[in-house]
């Protein structure tokens, strides 16, 4: 049966900026997308970006402490199927508030376990170029615990404003700019479990203290009214100048356009 989203889950999500999404990717879907992301991580497929975000730039590959891969969806034609799905484009549509959905980016987050550190309390609007904060869908792959570092959102903090982007520091940022944590909720999830959240929504993760690894498959989506508000293409300098400028369809494709 075809996935949608309800006026009531779009209100929970316009009051909280997070919505929770038990099992909305299941079945060989799941499997596909598990082992194909395996497959990354591995270095079994030609990589178009990928990097140690808990470590430096000489950590081996294989070795890295939080791993992100950028760009999926570029190299690998399953993965670009996964993250041009119309289904799941139409629920980002529906909280966006929006009839035309691009894909913004994808990547995985992979923590190894004994190994990843937390990540640390950010609003991912403040570190992107774009002018509407995007929806990110966040896709378990493994059973996400308190203990492997599940994923943990300030409710109503998309409704601060701009406050705080990555802090690859000491992780207090937030403090700094009076944000209060005290309220934050965690959010456990078994794998095809889906949280999406808004690019100001306030989140964060433990580190993963397990001896198994924590996977996610995350894929950002933008409105389709979306412009560059400074010159800072997603995929690197191109030519151009592009503020002010819509995302391009080649490296953003429609997902869902205006019907
Ligand atoms: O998986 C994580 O630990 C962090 C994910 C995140 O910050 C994001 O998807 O924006």
């Amino acid at each position: 049966m075809s996935k949608t989203i309800s006026g009531e889950q779009v209100k929970f999500f316009d009051d909280n900026g997070y919505l929770v999404y038990r099992g909305l990717v299941a079945g060989d879907e799941l499997k596909q997308m598990t082992d194909e992301c395996q497959a990354f991580i591995d270095n079994k497929r030609e990589t178009f970006f990928r990097d140690d975000l808990g470590g430096d730039d000489e950590t081996p590959v294989g070795k890295e402490n939080f791993l992100q891969i950028l760009g999926l969806w570029k190299t690998s034609p399953m993965m670009r199927e996964i993250a041009l799905s119309e289904e799941r484009g139409r629920i980002a549509g529906a909280l966006l508030h929006t009839k035309s959905v691009q894909l913004l980016s994808d990547m995985i987050l992979s923590k190894p376990g004994q190994l990843s550190r937390p990540t640390h309390w950010h609003q991912d609007y403040v570190d992107h170029s774009t002018s509407i904060p995007e929806v990110t869908m966040w896709i378990s792959l493994d059973v996400a615990t308190e203990e492997s570092g599940c994923m943990r959102y300030l409710p109503g903090s998309h409704k601060l404003g701009e406050k705080v982007g990555y802090d690859y520091d000491g992780g207090q940022n937030y403090e700094k700019v009076g944000m209060d944590i005290s309220t934050a909720v965690m959010v456990e999830a078994e794998p095809g479990d889906a949280i999406f959240h808004l690019g100001l929504t306030l989140h964060g993760a433990g580190p993963n203290q397990t001896e198994q690894q924590r996977r996610a498959y995350i894929i950002r989506y933008a409105a389709g009214e979306t412009v560059f508000r400074w010159n800072e293409p997603i995929y690197g300098p191109k030519e151009e100048n592009v503020i002010g400028k819509h995302l391009d369809e080649e490296d953003h494709p429609f997902i869902v356009r205006d019907a």
